[in-house]
């Protein structure tokens, strides 16, 4: 194996760590022994050199002097910040000790882990990790904070994240960006459409907010927050209406169209008008144009399913390709996530065998806040890796009360003094992901990547696979499986015969061509993975799963009497908190901001550029505002998870509710309500 880490010259190739569904290819430069630029590399064939301004200057944040450079024990009160330097030793068996004891005391669910995707390296994200805490018996973390709601919506219609080929969408004569800010969020999908649009494509985005990706469209629509489902199942009225439908498809390929076309009958354009706040006329016009364009594309974005109503909503639109029989055509189709095409061996890397009760217990992180107030038995414990709760988790004032418990003994694992490590007992270094071996998987693109170690580890830094065999050493586990090296854990991951796509793709071909493409098949014709093995417009499994068997719109629910909705959506130069602390990203930023309507600011009294109070039951913001018509009256919008600078109020989510989703147990960030008035 080549040993980037020794050179201390060159350009070597890299991953793209952050949770973004793009995972372009990098190229490093180094210079003695430190990165002086972070570039696209042109040889990936589908993000081919181009990457976004955040990681352009990720060096800022790889080598900031404000990265943590050796374990550290708390000093003073929670949140006082105030940390002593200890060694590794001390910290690993204050930890162990601390659990062990727990463990004799209250039992091993007592303590709870709670990680998301800082870095997407599935060894660091969901390997070594998990074996440990399944070994432990710790409570279990239902990892929902993200895409849960709308996965499992897709999954009713789809069988699984299964779409269609980005690299595909250059034929697409007609692109639907819906609920997805691809300016900021998926920009080599805005590429790709920028080049359809040169064969003739026609570009619409469907949103709440007309931000960066709204005003690249040729046509945008808004419409209020949550009612998508509602415009979809409008568009399936006038397809089946006008005979806009493609019958064939729909018999070969599709169960429960007949029960479909009666269901949305009721779904007339007046009475979506309505519900959408989108013109009548606008309605035909966008069911017209998706019913006569061929191929037609509907890049589904995350931002619509972080409401009440999320997996419905997910569940609806995804049925709407079907009607067209867009499935069949190069460049038609959707893609909410193509996830399930890169499934590696879940089970040998994470061994869910290695926990012993099967009925321990299992926590949704989007109550995280409530869970560390009221569980019963509490939890005692928490380590907390690669997220950052404080700042991300909903009802956010909670959470905080939550992490200031004196008796919850917390381990946070950072790269930075991040919100939540100051509320922490003990805290760790981590290592960026260029200083690891792992391997990535995009879920939007079909290329797996690989990541050898670039750069020295940072002081005293260890990355998560290090720092859980240190612990699984500190508890006395002997099990083989924390022994694995890097490399054989991938090898482990990699060795999946259920799943064909990924024939031939090993360590040791992903160490020679750094990119593979899954051996992928367009979806049809084939067997989907739902219980008919065909696109279910009609799902029995929803049924017994109590949702209506149909797509079917339903409201979301009200937050309370507050005049707006409350969109805190992530903003383009942030990767949700990450680089929030980084002073060259929030100067690339600015400030946050408030987006409202001239109308409604006008009878506020509010004037651009003021700054206002953002309150409901839960707590409040301060934050400037931006007039004009950028949003529907009624809707608020801000862009960011920004961190509290000194004497400010800009922590979003301390206005965000934890209601969880109709499906899946997803977040609901976008479902609040809010008043706003001038200060
Ligand atoms: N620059 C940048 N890139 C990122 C991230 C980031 O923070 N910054 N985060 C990463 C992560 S973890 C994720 S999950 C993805 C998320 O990326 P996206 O899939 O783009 O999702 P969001 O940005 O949450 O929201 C997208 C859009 O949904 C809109 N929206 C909100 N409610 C509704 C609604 O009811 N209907 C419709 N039609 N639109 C609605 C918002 O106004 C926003 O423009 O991006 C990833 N990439
Ligand atoms: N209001 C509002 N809230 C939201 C959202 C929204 O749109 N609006 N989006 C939600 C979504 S979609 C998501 S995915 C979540 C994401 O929320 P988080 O998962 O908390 O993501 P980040 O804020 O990026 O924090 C990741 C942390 O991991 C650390 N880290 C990076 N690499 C490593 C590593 O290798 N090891 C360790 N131990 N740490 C590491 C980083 O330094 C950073 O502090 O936020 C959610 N919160
Ligand atoms: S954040 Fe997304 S667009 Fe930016 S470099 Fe990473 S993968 Fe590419
Ligand atoms: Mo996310």
């Amino acid at each position: 194996m080549t040993t980037f880490v020794n050179q201390q010259d060159g350009v070597f190739p890299s991953v793209c760590p952050l949770d973004c569904p793009d995972q372009c290819g990098l190229l490093l430069h180094k210079e003695n022994g430190k990165i002086v630029k972070v570039d696209g590399d042109p040889n990936h064939p589908v993000t081919k050199g181009n990457i976004c301004n955040k990681v352009r200057n990720m060096k800022e944040r790889i080598h900031s002097e404000n990265r943590l450079k050796y374990p550290m024990k708390r000093v003073g009160t929670k949140n006082e910040g105030k940390f002593e330097r200890i060694s590794w030793e001390e910290a690993i068996q204050t930890i162990t000790s601390h659990w062990k004891e727990l463990i004799q005391t209250a039992g091993p669910e007592s303590i709870l882990p709670y990680s998301f995707y800082g870095n997407m390296g599935n060894l660091t994200a969901e390997g070594m990790d998990r074996r440990f805490f399944h070994r432990l018996g710790a409570s279990q973390l239902d990892r929902t904070i993200c895409q849960a709601a709308g996965t499992t919506g897709y999954k009713y219609t789809m069988g699984g994240n299964l779409g269609i080929d980005p690299e595909d969408t250059i034929h697409s004569k007609l692109i639907i960006f819906w609920g997805i800010n691809a300016v900021s969020t998926n920009m080599h999908q805005v590429a790709l459409a920028q080049k359809a649009k040169k064969n003739g494509a026609k570009i619409v985005v469907i949103d709440v907010h007309k931000n960066q990706t709204g005003r690249l469209a040729d046509w945008f629509i808004p419409l209020l927050p949550g009612t998508d489902g509602a415009l979809a199942l409008g568009m399936m009225h006038i397809l089946f209406a006008e005979n806009m439908v493609d019958n064939q498809f729909l018999q070969e390929y599709t169960i429960g169209h007949e029960q479909l076309r009666e269901h949305v009958v009721q779904y007339d354009p007046e009475t979506v008008s309505s519900i959408t706040g989108v013109p009548v006329e606008d309605i035909y016009k966008l069911a017209r144009m998706y019913g006569k364009t061929n191929p037609a594309y509907i890049r589904i974005g995350n931002g619509l399913q972080h409401h009440d109503n999320g997996g419905m909503t997910t569940r609806t639109i995804s049925c709407l390709p079907a009607l067209t029989g867009q499935w069949l055509v190069k460049g038609g189709g959707a893609i909410k996530s193509n996830s399930s095409f890169l499934a590696y061996n879940e089970e040998d890397l994470q061994r869910p065998d290695l926990l012993e009760n099967k009925h321990t217990r299992v926590i949704n992180m989007n109550e995280i806040g409530k869970k560390l107030l009221e569980l019963d038995p509490p939890i005692q414990s928490m380590y907390v890796y690669s997220s950052n709760p404080a700042v991300v988790a909903p009802e956010g004032s909670l959470v905080r009360k939550g992490l200031q418990r004196d008796d919850l003994f917390l381990v946070v694992h950072d790269l930075f003094m991040t919100e939540t490590a100051k509320y922490a007992d003990i805290i760790l270094p981590a290592t960026s992901s260029f200083e690891n071996t792992d391997f990535y998987a995009s879920y939007w693109h079909h290329y797996i990547q690989i990541q050898q170690p670039v750069i020295e580890k940072y002081y005293e830094s260890k990355s998560n696979v290090d720092v859980f065999r240190l612990l699984a050493k500190g508890m006395g586990f002997d099990d083989p499986v924390f022994e694995e090296t890097e490399a054989e854990m991938i090898s482990t991951s990699l060795d999946h015969p259920s799943n064909p796509y990924l024939n031939g793709i090993n360590y040791d071909t992903l160490l020679e061509k750094q990119y593979i493409k899954a051996n992928v098949k367009p979806l049809f014709p084939g067997k989907l993975p739902t219980p008919s093995g065909k696109i279910e417009l009609y799902s029995e499994k929803m049924e017994k799963d109590g949702h209506s068997p149909l797509p079917t719109y339903t409201p979301i629910i009200n937050d309370g009497d507050f005049p707006y909705l409350f969109v805190p959506a992530p903003n383009h130069n942030f990767l949700n908190s990450t680089f929030s602390n980084i002073t060259k990203h929030c100067s690339l930023e600015k400030e946050p901001r408030l987006h409202m309507n001239s109308t409604d600011a006008n009878m506020e009294n509010i004037k651009d550029g003021e700054t206002v109070r953002i309150w409901n039951n839960r707590g409040e913001c301060e934050l400037k505002v931006t007039v004009g018509e950028n949003v529907l009256q009624g809707v608020v919008v801000s862009q960011g998870l920004w961190t509290n600078a000194p004497g400010t109020k800009q922590l979003v989510n301390t206005l965000t509710p934890d209601r969880l989703s109709d499906m899946g147990g997803g977040a609901t960030f976008f479902s609040g309500r809010v008043a706003v008035e001038r200060i």
